[in-house]
């Protein structure tokens, strides 16, 4: 397979001016009829006519009424034509309930669905495949089931067939279809300039009980992205469907979102307070691109941080306006530290916008995605919240209906605020974490600030020049007053000095405020002024930082030591927090979160030190114990304390004591023997309860029971049953995960060409540090047999889920041999697939 560059590309030879297409859906033979306005690019050279079709078999073709003869490849046909406009006619069959892939037009339990981000819809029909040829759709869908979707608003409808006409140009990527046995819960929204819109969530009937939330969710975003940013809705009708079988984990089609069940169907009884969070977000993202992705979309997909990027951006805006910033920075921080910062440090490090791919399924990544969302967050810091809207308002106003890229997205904030961007566009272009070494001095009432840069190497990439990084920063006094209150420093060369006079004393300063910058900020720190910044900063993510920090800085201690007790200023400052009612118990929750394996892993790869997994594991555990141990005194109190009475919510405030009262629980099961844990799971009454305590029953060993009647009660719910099969392998002890997920794979429950379990047996053990890196690499012998057994049936979730190994180069001469010759194993498998190929080569290169 061929490497596709940024720097090859060329504008479409033939533009569309309209698409008609009639699909007579039969599971095994469904016809696509096309018909296709095409008229030459003005703006291109002569080029010959050629349409993307992959898995096609073409009935008949013809051009302006007149049988063509095609020359058909694997990938796609090319024809003679006029060189003036003409009307392209089509008909192909296709295969959707033999299409396990997931890609296209498919069957999930029934129901057919499409999805055709990024390259789908090649699979079902003929086209110019790329985001950068626009068309207006009309659809006909003929077939026997009840209900039959597309994109835009309604037309027609009779027995057996359903019209649907799309009036907003959009890339074949999304369009959309559905048919099948569902039901509607069904509501309406009001624009702010009057219109009604008709909202439906389709499901099978047995989940119309698990809709309300998900509707409420979809209007408290239309509300928002009104209210926020003046973007409101521009069709009749707005339909989400929920699918079981689904790669990703939903999808922005014009007015037809498809979301896998799991990102939809709410309910107490079976999603957790983190379901549900979970799910708002995803309902408000894919919403939210109807404007950024949709009106205004993709020039080709290497500008997919385009629309993720800012889409991700807009739903954590949403998500902190409804909910809390604080909590969300820091939740949004601990994906980068957990997982984008180790993407970078490994051998799948790419730029925010890459500029070369084989396969673009591989590049819907944490970085796309989460460090895309930073990058927006460090623009709007730079112009600030007026230049903000003005440069957001300027980018829709100039490229609606329209296929941009990151230069017209910068270009638009240049224009509207006159910042020059130039330096800031090497964040887009430049992958790996930066790092800033900062140091102070002090002398006669001037304080300076030393701040320099550098980032690593990564592949491809050897130099990399200074980057434009916004570091806030404040400077408190040793009361906790602050004598230089939030300040946006901009560090732009490699290393610079920023000065402040008149202070009557050295300050204490709190640096990188608000996870201002995706960066790691080297600065030695001792124990004490971390403490006092955990007990005083007045910048919630630096205060929860601090703990953090007090946290990693003795983990990393032991780790080299080999082990040994946790420093007593440690467990001071979290017994402090813990029991100052005054703090928002999901903040709590979190500073008593010790910090990810994952995370220890990388600062210790950065220092030149092979991580050891076990011992990492160990450490955390031993930390664990200690707390147990010195906080017994408060421990049930704090416990009861969290304890909700009122009828379940999933709000706020419930939900941050459920989560401080449950982290809590998995301390007291350490010296109780998981009694509490047993009582509230026998007390339970919603989801989140339940699976925490079963969490904590399984991690002390004693949730055998539990388990069992948690299998038994929940057998039925597919959504449900993943969460049992997930808890028992993140809970296990390392030395067990890898037989248990053995175990597991053989249970009737594990139905693995279904993503969603898939991920939960196979997904979460690679998710488990210390059981996926056994030294004897049975961890990765099992993933890698799963993924050759998965690769041909479904190649992008399995290309996914090999950056599972990614660790590779970090770990022990061992644990890389074994890395190795599991990753060998999976690229010499009969057949493998494009997207799995790149995956492995890019591992081993
Ligand atoms: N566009 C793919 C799914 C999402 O990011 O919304
Ligand atoms: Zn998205």
């Amino acid at each position: 397979a061929s490497t596709i560059h940024l720097a090859d590309y060329t504008v479409p030879g033939w533009l569309v001016d309209g698409v008609h297409l009639t699909v007579r859906l039969a599971p095994h033979a469904t016809r696509v009829l096309s018909r296709i306005a095409f008229r030459p690019n003005p703006d291109s050279p002569p080029v010959p006519f050629t349409l993307h079709g992959e898995d096609l078999r073409l009935i008949h073709a013809a051009i302006d009424g007149q049988p063509v003869t095609p020359v058909v490849t694997p990938t796609g046909l090319t024809c003679d034509t006029p060189r003036s406009a003409f009307v392209w006619e089509a008909e192909v069959e296709i295969a959707p309930a033999a299409n396990t892939a997931l890609e296209g037009l498919y069957m999930s339990n029934g129901i057919y669905c499409t999805q055709c981000e990024a390259e789908g819809f090649r699979k079902i029909t003929y086209y110019p495949d790329r985001p950068d040829v626009m068309a207006v759709f009309t659809v006909r869908i003929e077939g026997d089931t009840p209900v039959l979707l597309s994109n835009g608003d309604p037309v027609a409808q009779g027995p057996g067939w359903a019209e649907w006409h799309d009036p907003w140009p959009k890339p074949a990527y999304l369009f959309a279809l559905v048919a099948g046995d569902l039901v509607a819960h069904s509501d309406s929204f009001t624009t702010l300039d009057g219109r009604c819109v008709a909202l439906n969530l389709w499901v099978r009937a047995a989940d119309l009980d698990k809709c309300e939330f998900g509707m409420g969710a979809l209007k408290r975003a239309m509300a928002w992205d009104e209210r926020v940013y003046g973007l409101a809705y521009d069709l009749s009708v707005f339909n989400i469907v929920a699918v079981d079988d689904f790669n990703m984990g939903a999808m922005e089609n014009k007015g037809l979102n498809i979301f896998n069940a799991s990102a939809v169907l709410a309910s107490p009884e079976t999603s957790t307070d983190a379901d549900f969070r979970r799910i708002e977000a995803i309902i408000a993202h894919e919403y939210f691109h109807n404007w950024t992705g949709n009106r205004i979309t993709c020039r080709d997909w290497f500008q997919l941080c385009l629309k993720e990027g800012l889409t991700v951006f807009r739903d954590q805006q949403f998500t902190g306006d409804l909910h809390g910033h604080a909590v969300k920075r820091i939740e949004d921080a601990l994906v980068m530290r957990n997982r984008q910062f180790q993407e970078d440090a490994g051998p799948l490090a790419h730029p925010v916008r890459p500029d070369r791919f084989v396969e673009i399924n591989n590049f819907y990544t944490v970085t796309v995605y989460e460090k895309g969302a930073e990058l927006v967050g460090m623009l709007k810091r730079l112009v600030g919240d007026d230049g903000w809207r003005a440069g957001m308002d300027l980018y829709v106003a100039r490229h609606d209906g329209h296929a941009a890229t990151i230069e017209d997205w910068l270009a638009a904030f240049q224009d509207a605020t006159g910042r020059d961007l130039t330096q800031f566009m090497r964040w887009y272009e430049q992958a790996g974490t930066p790092r800033l070494t900062v140091t102070d001095d002090y002398a006669d009432g001037i304080y300076r600030l030393h701040i320099a840069q550098t980032t690593r190497a990564t592949p491809d990439q050897p130099d990399k020049p200074p980057l434009h990084i916004p570091v806030a920063i404040g400077l408190l006094d040793d009361t906790g007053a602050e004598v230089v209150p939030t300040t946006l420093l901009e560090v732009t060369e490699a290393q610079q000095t920023f000065t402040f006079d008149g202070l009557s004393a050295r300050p204490v300063p709190s640096i990188l405020r608000d996870f201002s910058a995706p960066v790691i900020v080297n600065r030695t720190v001792d124990a004490a002024e971390r403490a006092f910044l955990l007990a005083h900063d007045t910048d919630p993510f630096n205060r929860w930082d601090a703990g953090r920090n007090l946290a990693r800085d003795m983990a990393l201690r032991l780790i080299r030591t080999g082990g040994g007790a946790p420093d007593p200023g440690y467990l001071a400052g979290l017994r402090a927090t813990l029991t100052d009612d005054t703090l928002d118990p999901a903040f709590r929750a979190l500073v008593l979160t010790l910090p990810a394996d994952n995370d220890l892993t990388i600062a210790l790869a950065l220092d030149g030190t092979v991580p050891d997994p076990d011992l990492i594991h160990r450490v955390r555990e031993d930390i664990r114990g200690a707390i147990a141990c010195d906080l017994t005194d408060i421990l049930p109190d704090l416990y009861a304390a969290q304890q909700v009475t009122a009828p379940y919510a999933p709000d706020a405030s419930q939900a941050g004591r459920r989560r401080l009262g449950n982290a809590v629980l998995m301390l007291l099961s350490l010296t109780d023997d998981g009694a509490a844990a047993q009582a509230q799971f026998d007390a339970a009454t919603n989801m989140t309860q339940s699976l925490a305590a079963l969490g904590a029953l399984l991690s002390v060993g004693r949730g055998a029971a539990a388990a069992q009647a948690f299998h038994d009660r929940w057998q039925h719910d597919r959504l449900v049953m993943n969460k049992w099969l997930a808890i028992q392998i993140a809970m296990a002890p390392p030395e067990q995960a890898v037989a248990i997920t053995d175990a597991l794979t053989r249970h009737p429950a594990f139905d693995w060409g279904n993503p969603n379990r898939f991920r939960s047996v196979l997904g979460t053990l690679a998710a488990h540090p210390a059981g996926f890196h056994r030294a004897d690499g049975s961890g990765y012998a099992l993933l890698a047999d799963w993924l050759i057994r998965l690769d041909p049936v479904n190649p992008q979730t399995t290309a996914r889920m090999v950056s599972a190994f990614d660790g590779l180069g970090r770990f022990d001469a061992g644990r890389q041999v074994a890395m190795r010759t599991a990753l060998a194993r999976i690229r010499q498998a009969p057949a493998l697939s494009r997207d799995t190929t790149e995956m492995v080569n890019r591992l081993l290169r």
